[in-house]
């Protein structure tokens, strides 16, 4: 099966709101390994499936996993999930996205995140995530809402990595940072 394919900016469609899944059967599960597959083959830590076409509530993250180095896999699927806490205290990361590619900047975000989501087996599962989980779910979860995380940041700067973004495009070229 063909590989999936990341979208990238400035496709309006990583603006869309993704649904909910309505059912965890084993289609969905290929598709989950697909996703994953797609993920590490960026290599990424982490990927939401509007990325890649597909504007359903599932994410996938594997943050040890970032080279890609074998036999450190340990991956999470998060299917609908949704933050119920986040800790007053913040942290920064310096982040970047597969979808807005090579372009790299600090986010503050809250530093600890409570998470409830359906595994790949359809049950529901609580974690709290600190660190660069953390982060990485809240960059996953802002793109079920169509939010990247160029929009923490000034509008100067956004608009400038969405403006040097389309102009690439137009161009037939990627864009230089
Ligand atoms: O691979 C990724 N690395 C990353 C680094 C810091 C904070 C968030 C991320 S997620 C990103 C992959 C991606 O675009 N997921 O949507
Ligand atoms: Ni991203």
């Amino acid at each position: 099966m063909a590989q999936l394919n990341i979208i990238t900016l400035p496709d309006r469609s990583l603006r869309r709101k993704s649904a909910p899944v309505e059912r965890i059967d084993d289609d969905l599960r290929t598709f989950l390994d697909r996703m994953l597959e797609a993920m590490y083959e960026a290599p990424g830590i982490g990927l939401a499936a509007v990325q890649v076409g597909e504007p359903r509530r599932i994410i996938t993250i594997d943050v040890a996993h970032k080279e890609n180095e074998e036999g450190t896999k340990s991956p999470i699927f998060l299917i609908n999930p949704e933050i119920l806490w986040r800790s007053d205290d913040t942290g920064i990361y310096e982040e970047g996205c597969l979808s807005i590619p090579e372009y790299y900047a600090e986010v503050e975000r809250p530093a600890k995140v409570r998470v409830k989501y359906l595994d790949r087996d359809g049950r529901e599962q609580e974690m709290e995530a600190d660190g660069l989980l953390a982060t990485c779910i809240q960059h996953e979860v802002d793109h079920l809402e169509g939010k990247l995380f160029i929009d923490h940041l000034s509008k100067l700067k956004r608009d400038m990595v969405v403006r040097k973004f389309s102009k690439a495009a137009k161009e037939g070229r990627k864009p230089v940072f």
